[in-house]
């Protein structure tokens, strides 16, 4: 391939300021977590579908992978390229639009680089909700969203990316353009392309733009935070909420006490409730149609009845929007807590919720005594049945020697139990390259080999992330 050629067609088609081959690229080839620090090619930036569509032409015929890439916010080093310097990171980040908010059919249509606050915000202004947040809403982007088909805090009522998804607009491995913004909810014409795209990591094709669902504003949403004795309190305070709230239950997280202590610890600013003894605590919160008064009777209600059951030892209510901005700020920085306290080994899993006590104090036991020292950050969607079971290294340990030496051993102990209790092991972040090897360990041989057939079918060059999700079998024609 001739270098000079290729990069000259990349600037002839999105101009020369949007093909970045030298300065700092660190924020497109160094991944969030700061796992692993990949070399470009280079970075181009199209800024509509037609000049995509031509990129990936370009890459196809010179033979050059493609990494899709929106605020690489992932967490599985999916989004970055590989060390070899061989790789386009294509970039959705200019075409960031809102193309069309359609009231009546409640769906707006939004270009992939959008990010996802923007939209949140835009919908707001409309008097719309988007429920989709998760605490890296300031950077990631739709395209991202659909990419991972990421979860977040809303999901026990409106579902992940992919239920709120209506259409899509993708261009091909072949540098087509599938044109499915139809923002339809029923259409059984064939196969359901829309769901091959989502949560594929950009290994089958580059979506451009979406048709996502909208809902009515909320009327009032009111945020509680309550202290529990145990997990399974917990569950049964989950369970209750269901009952009570219903369809205004819209957020449930649980938080542990240690990964309450670190944000303490990183954001001595942030004030969070109680005295920090219970093993748990959870943040959740009532959305209402009919009236703020409604929402906080329904709410006091269920806490009324959750501590004459017993499951509940304290709560408190936010008297005020900035309050409960301020609990749901406290789970949100766990995760940048985390970052903080150093390098830790990060277990994004899900089990029926029913089972996860259970599964938590068998792994706690496991990893204490395989592992003694280790800290246990343990949070998440409860709601879900998703737990960001994560493990530091004990306290004053070489964060970067643990990871290297234990990663693995302790990933063993976690997945080998989640496999005991039906979970998955990867609930929401994806696999990209950091669980790819992993992967095959606990999906079905029959599964991978559909997997596998879909990306030959689809991407049969291979052009697309090759070696993330599935390792490469075909490598790029040379
Ligand atoms: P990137 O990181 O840029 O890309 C992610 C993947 O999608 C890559 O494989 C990439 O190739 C692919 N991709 C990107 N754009 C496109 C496109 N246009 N077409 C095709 N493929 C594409 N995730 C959750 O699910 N729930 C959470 O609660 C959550 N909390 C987080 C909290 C923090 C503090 C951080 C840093 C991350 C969190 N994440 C969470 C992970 C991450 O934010 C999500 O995976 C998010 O969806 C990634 O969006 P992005 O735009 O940053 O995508
Ligand atoms: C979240 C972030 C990932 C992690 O905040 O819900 O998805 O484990 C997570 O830090
Ligand atoms: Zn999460």
């Amino acid at each position: 391939m001739n270098t000079p050629v290729f990069l000259e067609k990349l600037r002839s088609v999105v101009g020369p300021a949007y093909v970045l081959t030298e300065g700092d690229l660190t924020g497109y080839e160094l991944d969030w977590r700061k796992r692993e620090r990949g070399k470009a090619l280079a970075v181009v930036k199209p800024s509509s579908t037609e000049q995509v569509a031509q990129v990936v032409l370009a890459c196809a015929q010179a033979g050059v992978s493609i990494v899709p890439q929106g605020g690489n916010t992932g967490m599985v080093v999916g989004s970055t390229p590989d060390a070899s310097g061989t790789q386009v990171v294509l970039s959705l980040t200019r075409m960031n639009a809102i193309r069309a908010l359609d009231a009546d059919n409640l769906t707006i249509t939004v270009e992939a680089g959008c990010v996802l606050q923007n939209l949140q915000e835009a919908c707001e202004k409309a008097g719309f909700l988007f429920p989709l947040s998760l605490a890296s809403e300031g950077s990631c982007t739709i395209g991202g969203n659909l990419g991972t088909n990421a979860g977040g805090t809303q999901v026990v009522r409106f579902g992940n990316t992919r239920e709120l998804c209506l259409g899509l607009e993708v261009v091909t491995a072949q540098g087509e353009v599938w044109s499915g913004l139809t923002g339809l909810r029923k259409d059984n014409t064939g196969y359901d392309l829309r769901h091959l795209f989502i949560g594929s990591e950009g290994t089958l094709g580059v979506i451009t733009a979406a048709t996502m669902r909208l809902y009515p504003s909320p009327k009032a949403q009111l945020t509680a935070f309550a202290v529990l004795p145990s997990l399974q309190d917990a569950v049964t305070l989950l369970g209750l909420a269901h009952q009570h709230l219903s369809a205004g239950l819209t957020g449930f997280e649980v938080m542990g006490q240690f990964a309450l202590g670190l944000v303490k610890k990183h954001f001595p600013d942030q004030r969070v409730p109680f005295d920090g003894t219970s093993p748990y605590c959870v943040v959740l919160e009532n959305s209402d149609s009919e009236s703020m008064e409604h929402a906080r009777t329904q709410l006091e209600r269920l806490l009324e009845v959750a501590m004459e059951n017993g499951c509940v030892s304290d709560a408190v209510v936010a008297e005020s929007l900035a309050q409960a901005r301020a609990l749901w700020h406290i789970r949100e920085s766990i995760p940048l807590a985390q970052a903080q306290e150093g390098l830790n080994i990060k277990h994004d899993i899900s089990i029926a919720v029913s089972r996860i006590p259970e599964f938590v104090g068998l792994a706690d036991a496991a990893l204490a005594k395989a592992f003694p020292g280790v800290r246990l950050v343990n949070y998440g969607h409860l709601g879900d049945g998703n737990l960001h079971y994560n493990v530091q290294a004990p306290l004053g340990a070489d964060a970067e020697a643990f990871l290297r030496d234990q990663e693995a051993p302790i990933n063993a102990v976690v997945y080998a139990l989640v496999d005991v209790f039906n979970g998955s092991i990867s609930a929401e972040h994806g696999i990209g390259s950091l669980k790819r090897d992993t992967l095959t360990k606990h999906k079905s041989p029959v599964a991978l080999g559909l997997m596998r057939s879909i990306k030959s079918a689809l991407d049969p060059q291979n052009l697309f992330n090759p070696g993330r999700m599935l390792s490469s079998s075909a490598a790029l024609d040379s």
